[in-house]
């Protein structure tokens, strides 16, 4: 019916909350905005995105004199929907920023994962939900999996049963939703977990039809491998945005005559298109994004807004996150640049080439200076918000003897026959080297607080031939944050090599997507009849 019901939106200003209204206005609803404590006593539907760490939000919640209006609304048992950090809220309190007080509505306290089980933290991805009751929220989701990105978490308790409906594993149980008659929340983003999310939205705005069994015996539970769809974009020469595809780095044609920029399509319909096949993620790599000033070149902003209004999996956006001094002789910060992003539907931003320097610089000098983008951004918005994508590309050598750097003995000699081999970090798309190889790499920004890696290898990029397995297993048994590992899958049997053969956390691949040589399902299908366990949308 066209009789939609109406929601309020509870937005305090501290992330991107753009994903949420998107979702709410996908299925029809009425949104409001609560601007007033008053606004909040006077909602029909209130639905509470937490985003931030749990300190701030409290402090922002209590400044706004929010927090007695929103603990009369929830124990008057009126409806409600937490996300994420909006469930963790409802509890007593929280070990994040050093123990915080929360609203004391559920006993229990939000405590970290514990980063000794040897599982990467966050925890980032889709896992499964074991319903320890039916309750209506969950009624519409069945086996389907659900994206979580968090680092806290709550458990199960006996003084909490009675809230807790659903749980997950990871390494351990821990709460990923909550429901008391009309009062419910969920660790995990609906907003982000594809049609199984929306699903989970309708179900607290509605009545819901019928409740979806799920089966006993049905998906291996725990976090899934992610399949990431990339979408390396830039300017074409008549200076539209198109997304490109590079070999080696090289995104000219190379036929001769011309060589006009390889067009593969439209950003924005080819996210849609990658959404509606089963991709786990979108990521945008804006690659000229090194000479060009983000916020000055619009057209990037504009294609995180029009796709995240039809893309309910996580969006990254990469490609110029540094601070930038603009024509007019203002500067603008890495943080800036990246609030403009959020603002606009990322949900993570990916740093390249400044993530080298400001690692070359905290290992020559031991110190965190607080002042670089990973740490600026990473305090601001959480590490599950800050990737550095890594562009290494390999220095052969005959003998480990040949060079200062820590060198790995290959399977896949050199060009002279070299058995011995680092890989170097470049920046500028591959076009400048730096002395720093991807493994020291990848451990120096994950002190300074990045939450993930985006592995590329400039020497697989483009070729079809498999990932580069020696490098992905370096780099993602180096750090504990996941490793996501990019460039060169050619078919359905190098998804289950890299995932089989090495610690990546998540696998993403762009020309045989593009050219439509294999498709995500075809992907997914492979990797679940290996035993690996995987979303299927
Ligand atoms: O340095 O912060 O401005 O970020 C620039 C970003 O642009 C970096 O993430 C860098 O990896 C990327 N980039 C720069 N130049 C290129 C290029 O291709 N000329 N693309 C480039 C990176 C690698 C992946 C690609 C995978 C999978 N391309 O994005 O999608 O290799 O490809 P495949 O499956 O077809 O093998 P900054």
């Amino acid at each position: 019916s066209d009789a939609r019901g109406e929601v309020t939106l509870l937005d305090y200003g501290a992330g991107n909350v753009r994903s949420v209204r998107n979702a709410i206005k996908k299925l029809g609803y009425n949104l409001k905005e609560v601007t007033t404590a008053a606004d909040i006593l006077s909602a029909e539907r209130l639905i509470f995105p937490g985003v931030g760490a749990f300190e701030q939000a409290m402090g922002v919640l209590a400044r706004k004199d929010f927090v007695e209006p929103l603990r009369e609304y929830i124990e008057a048992g009126r409806p409600f929907l937490g996300i994420c950090l909006g469930m963790q809220l409802l509890f007593e309190g929280s070990d994040e920023n050093g123990g915080v007080e929360g609203l004391g509505i559920i006993p229990g306290r939000v405590t970290q994962f514990d980063t000794s089980l040897g599982l990467p933290v966050p925890h980032i991805g889709w896992n499964t939900l074991e319903q320890r009751r039916q309750g209506r929220l969950l009624s519409q989701v069945g086996d389907r999996r659900v994206y979580f990105v968090h680092s806290f978490r709550a458990t199960p308790s006996p003084e909490n049963s009675d809230w807790v409906l659903a749980t997950s594993h990871y390494g351990e149980d821990f709460v990923s939703a909550v429901q008391k008659g009309e009062v419910s929340a969920t660790q995990f983003h609906p907003e982000k977990s594809g049609a199984a999310g929306l699903a989970v939205i309708q179900s607290f705005m509605e009545e819901s039809p019928q409740y979806i069994a799920p089966s006993a015996n049905g998906v291996a539970r725990g976090l899934a491998k992610r399949v990431i769809a990339c979408l390396d974009v830039r300017a074409n020469d008549a200076g539209d945005l198109v997304v490109t595809k590079g070999d080696q780095y090289d995104v000219r044609e190379t036929d001769g005559n011309g060589r006009e920029v390889r067009n593969l399509g439209a950003p924005v319909e080819l996210a849609g298109r990658y959404f509606r096949e089963g991709a786990d993620e979108v990521t945008f790599l804006n690659i000229t994004g090194f000479r060009d000033f983000p916020l000055g070149d619009l057209p990037m902003l504009e294609v995180l807004r029009r796709a995240s209004e039809g893309v309910f999996v996580p969006l990254t956006v990469g490609g110029g996150i540094r601070g930038f001094t603009d024509a007019q002789g203002q500067r603008h910060s890495a943080l800036d640049v990246a609030a403009e992003y959020f603002r606009s539907g990322a949900d993570k931003v990916s740093i390249g080439g400044d993530a080298v320097e400001a690692a070359l610089e905290y290992l020559a000098t031991g110190v965190k200076t607080g002042q670089t983008a990973i740490e600026q951004i990473s305090w601001a918005y959480g590490a599950q918000a800050v990737v550095v994508s890594i562009d290494p590309r390999r220095v052969y050598v005959a003998d480990p003897a040949d060079t200062e750097r820590p060198t790995a003995k290959t399977a896949y000699p050199g060009p002279a026959g070299e058995r011995y081999c680092w890989w170097q970090c470049t920046v500028k798309g591959g076009r400048e080297g730096r002395d720093i190889d991807a493994v020291e790499l990848a451990r120096a920004v994950q002190e300074l607080g990045a939450g993930e890696i985006l592995l590329n290898c400039i020497d697989r990029d483009g070729r079809g031939d498999g990932f580069d397995l020696e490098l992905v297993e370096a780099v993602s048994s180096a750090v504990t944050i996941p490793v996501i590992a990019s460039s060169g899958a050619g078919s359905p049997e190098h998804f289950q090599e890299v995932f089989e053969a090495t610690g990546a956390a998540a696998a993403l691949a762009a020309g045989i997507f593009h050219r439509r040589e294999v498709s995500i399902e075809a992907v997914k299908t492979h990797m679940s009849a290996s035993g690996i366990p995987t979303r299927i949308a």
